[in-house]
C-alpha cells in the first residue's frame, strides 16, 4: 500500500492581516500533483486543518473545490481522503461529504459517536475507507480524548481484515513527545498520550503540528528514506510555513508499508517554497537604532531579498511609535516584500525575568483610585524611561484643557 501523506494546508491563510497566500497554495498544489503522477500512489490523505478558519471565503472554497476535482479527473483511481483539523468546522466540511464522494474523495469531518454502546450498529462505516491494497481509518480532529472510539474502529477493521492487509489510520492531535518548534504554545499545550491512539494500525498519519517528524526518532527528522517497523505515527507536516518560527525544510510523506504488521518506508519529499521567511539582520544579531533597522532593510531589498521578513531590533533602542508606517511605506510598490510587524525584541526576555514583580492591589485599593496618577506612581518601577515628571505635566494639560471644554 502506498500512500502520499499530507496535512495542515490552512487554506485561504491571510498572513499579518495583509497577505493572502492563494499563490503559494497553488504553487504547492502543483508539486502534490507533480508526486502523484510520479509516484503513483493509492491514497492522498489529508489530515486536518484542511481551511486556516471555520467559514472560509467563496474563493477559498472555490480553490478548494477545483483543486480537488481537477485532481479527481487526472486520478480517478486515487483515493482522496480529508479529514477536520481543529481549524475546520466539523459541520461545515461535513455538510457536502456525500457530493464529494462521488468524487472518490472522502471526507469525514464528525468526531464518533460519544456513547459507542449506544450508537446505531454500523457507525464505525463511517470511518473507514476502504482500498483494494489495505484500509484506512480516518479520525478527524477531537476535542477530548476518545480511546475507546479508536480501539473499537481498530478492532473493526482487524475482524475484517483476514487477509493482513496494511491498515493506515488518520488523526488530529498533539501527541506527548512530538516537537512542536514553530508553534506558539507557551507551554500550554494539550497533548494525548500515544498510548490512547490504539492498537492495530501499521501507520498513523497526524496533522496539527507543523514539523515533519515520526514520533519516537528525532534522530533522523532530516532524513529523506528512512523505514521502521509497523506501527509509526508521524506527522507529515504543514503545506507552507505557518508562521516565521517554522524554520525548518517543510515535506509531504510518502509512504510505503508492505503488509499489516510488516514494515514502513518513508520518503520525505521535499516542498519548495514560493516565499521564504527571513529574520533581518539575523537571528544573533539585532539592530540598536531605527536608521540601522532601516538601512540594513533598504540594503535587504537592494540585494534583491524578498518574502516575509521580521525585524530583530535591541529592546532599548529608541524607535517611534510611527516605525511600521515607514517600513509600510518603504514596500508598498512591491508585493513580493512582505512585512511581519511583530518585530522579536532582543534582551527583552532577561530584562523582564529581572524586572521587579508588579505589585499587587485589592479590587477596594484600585476602587479608591480615582486620580489615575495614584495608579502610574505606584507602578513606575516597571517601565524603565518612563518620567513621571513628563507624565504628571502631560495629566496635568489634559485636565486644564477639559476645564476649558468644560467651561465652554
Ligand atoms: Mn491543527
Amino acid at each position: 500500500m502506498r500512500i502520499i501523506h499530507t496535512a495542515d494546508l490552512h487554506l485561504g491563510q491571510i498572513l499579518y492581516q495583509n497577505y493572502s497566500r492563494e499563490d503559494e497554495h497553488k504553487h504547492f498544489f502543483r508539486q502534490l500533483e507533480g508526486w502523484i503522477e510520479e509516484y503513483n500512489p493509492d491514497a492522498l490523505v489529508v489530515s486536518g486543518d484542511v481551511f486556516d478558519i471555520q467559514q472560509p471565503g467563496v474563493q477559498v472554497k472555490m480553490f478548494f473545490n477545483e483543486y480537488f476535482v481537477s485532481l479527481h479527473e487526472k486520478y480517478p483511481k486515487l483515493k482522496i481522503v480529508i479529514t477536520a483539523g481543529n481549524h475546520d468546522s466539523p459541520s461545515r466540511l461535513h455538510a457536502d461529504h456525500l457530493l464529494w464522494k462521488a468524487q472518490n474523495v472522502h471526507i469525514v469531518a464528525q468526531a464518533p459517536p460519544y456513547d459507542i454502546e449506544n450508537a446505531p450498529t454500523g457507525w464505525e462505516e463511517n470511518y473507514i475507507v476502504r482500498l483494494e491494497s489495505g484500509y484506512i481509518v480516518a479520525l478527524p480532529f477531537l476535542t477530548g480524548e476518545r480511546p475507546v472510539q479508536i480501539q473499537s474502529l481498530l478492532d473493526y477493521v482487524a475482524k475484517e481484515n483476514a487477509e493482513s492487509k496494511p491498515v493506515v489510520m488518520m488523526a488530529h492531535a498533539a501527541v506527548t513527545d512530538m516537537d512542536f518548534e514553530g508553534h506558539d504554545f507557551h507551554g500550554q499545550v494539550k497533548t494525548v498520550d500515544a498510548s490512547k491512539m490504539g492498537r492495530g494500525y501499521d501507520y498513523l498519519a497526524l496533522g496539527h503540528i507543523h514539523k515533519p517528524q515520526t514520533i519516537g526518532h528525532r534522530d533522523d527528522q532530516k532524513e529523506e528514506v528512512v523505514n521502521y517497523p509497523a506501527g509509526v505515527m508521524r506527522y507529515s507536516g504543514s503545506a507552507l510555513h505557518v508562521s516565521c518560527d517554522e524554520r525548518y525544510r517543510h515535506s509531504v510523506s510518502l509512504v510505503d508499508i508492505d503488509r499489516h504488521g510488516g514494515s514502513v518506508g518513508i520518503r520525505q519529499l521535499f516542498i519548495n517554497e514560493l516565499r521564504h521567511f527571513h529574520i533581518l539582520p539575523s537571528d544573533k544579531e539585532a539592530y540598536h537604532s531605527q536608521k540601522e533597522t532601516l538601512d540594513g532593510l533598504k540594503a535587504f531589498i537592494s540585494g534583491g531579498g524578498r518574502g516575509y521578513f521580521r525585524l530583530h531590533i535591541d529592546y532599548k533602542a529608541d524607535i517611534p511609535s510611527d516605525f511600521n508606517q515607514t517600513v509600510y511605506k518603504m514596500i508598498e510598490n512591491d508585493g513580493e516584500l512582505r512585512y511581519n510587524p511583530k518585530t522579536i525584541w532582543r534582551g527583552q526576555e532577561e530584562h523582564e525575568k529581572t524586572e521587579k514583580p508588579m505589585p499587587t492591589f485589592e479590587i477596594a485599593d484600585l476602587q479608591q483610585m480615582t486620580d489615575p496618577m495614584r495608579f502610574i506612581e505606584k507602578t513606575i518601577d516597571r517601565y524603565d524611561g518612563l518620567s513621571l515628571e513628563d507624565l504628571k505635566a502631560a495629566f496635568q494639560e489634559v485636565e486644564e484643557y477639559l476645564k476649558i471644554v468644560q467651561n465652554e
